[in-house]
């Protein structure tokens, strides 16, 4: 073997059996952190904070976390998640969406048209089908099967941005697209990745999203895919994403994060490690695109990391629990009822 790829194979087998001795020492050593702790994307406080409260009364991670992405997909100003949100370049507003538990139940619902509450259909899919993901005509159908009704999710105001696109034809999708603030149009939330463990330690997860601004008609990013956009396992821990879905589908994003804490990472670090990997292998230009990631582990530590500048996360600990020690900055910090949201401005690699 020429001397570098020795050295090359040296330093991978040394990661690796690195890796391998952590799971007794490293992941034994992390104390449990005080129940509940929920985690959210971006900005989505009111998200939270309705999870928050599901979980604040003794409720079961998995209705928080439903209950908490219900916000932005019933919010007309949210040009990302739900009604109001972004059509596709034909002008149909098409949603994804899933939910999973703490025992690898999940369900899922992707180019879904006219249905306000995406994620409980996904539940339902979870719940009422031996399935776990349904698409577009056929996720529609059977949402009505079950009950949902129809609902217009093109409002005006999103329609007239979308006439406005059409007017220029400039299909080129911009980073930190979430961050109104960063960027020249109107305050927004934004895509809701969210994950929670609930008072006797079981964890969820939801992930809900109108995708790409103005995508290709039949487009399905990261959100509604196991393992990309959301992954939980209940021994371990959970995680999401958010960004440009096809970097998250092309890493496995989710998933990637988990397997790393199951092989002793802490959340924070094995969001790293995750954004790291994907600089790595993307063939798009890392200058082009964004990812932020979250984890949570099963003793309700968290972390989160970007591959750029821009992304926020909302963090929800119990009342009586130190300001937490992020990396990255806590921006703002609002007190819930029984607890304490944070806002985060995540760490990052370029
Ligand atoms: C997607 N990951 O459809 C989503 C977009 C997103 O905040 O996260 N927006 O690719």
């Amino acid at each position: 073997m020429p001397n570098s790829s020795r050295r090359d194979f040296l330093k991978r087998t040394a990661a690796v059996g690195a890796l391998a001795t952590l799971p007794g020492s490293a992941r034994a050593a992390t104390k449990r952190r005080a129940r509940p702790v929920a985690i959210a994307t971006w900005n989505n406080r009111g998200a939270l904070e309705a999870a928050w409260n599901v979980l604040v009364g003794g409720g079961y991670a998995l209705d928080a976390v439903e209950a908490g992405v219900h916000i932005p997909e019933a919010d007309p100003d949210d040009r990302s998640v739900g009604i109001g949100g972004h059509p596709d370049r034909d002008g149909r507003v098409t949603l994804d969406s899933c939910i999973m538990d703490e025992r690898h139940r999940c369900g899922s619902v992707a180019a879904i048209e006219d249905i306000l509450h995406p994620v409980s259909v996904a539940r339902k899919v979870m719940e009422e089908t031996p399935h776990v993901m349904l698409v577009g005509d056929g996720a529609r159908q059977f949402a009505l099967e079950q009950g949902f009704e129809l609902t217009n999710l093109l409002t005006e105001d999103s329609e007239r941005e979308w006439r406005e696109w059409i007017a220029t034809h400039d299909y080129r999708p911009a980073i930190n697209n979430e961050r109104r603030d960063l960027m020249p149009v109107q305050d927004n939330h934004d895509t809701c990745g969210m994950i929670a463990i609930d008072s006797v330690g079981r964890l969820s997860g939801a992930c809900t999203t109108s995708g790409w601004a103005y995508k290709l008609r039949g487009r399905v990013g990261d959100s509604p895919i196991i393992g990309a956009g959301l992954f939980v396992d209940g021994e371990i821990g959970a995680a999401t994403a958010t960004g440009h879905g096809e970097e998250m589908i092309r890493m496995a994003a989710a998933h990637t994060i988990v397997e790393r804490m199951r092989a002793g990472l802490a959340p924070q670090e094995a969001c790293q490690q995750a954004v790291e990997h994907l600089r790595r292998i993307t063939p798009t230009d890392p200058t082009a695109i964004q990812a932020g990631l979250l984890a949570l582990d099963e003793k309700g530590d968290f972390g989160g990391f970007a591959l750029q500048r821009g992304f926020i996360y909302v963090v929800a600990l119990p009342q009586g629990s130190a300001e937490p020690n992020v990396k990255g900055t806590i921006t703002g910090q609002v007190g819930i009822r029984g607890g304490t949201i944070y806002v985060v401005e995540a760490p990052y690699l370029l």
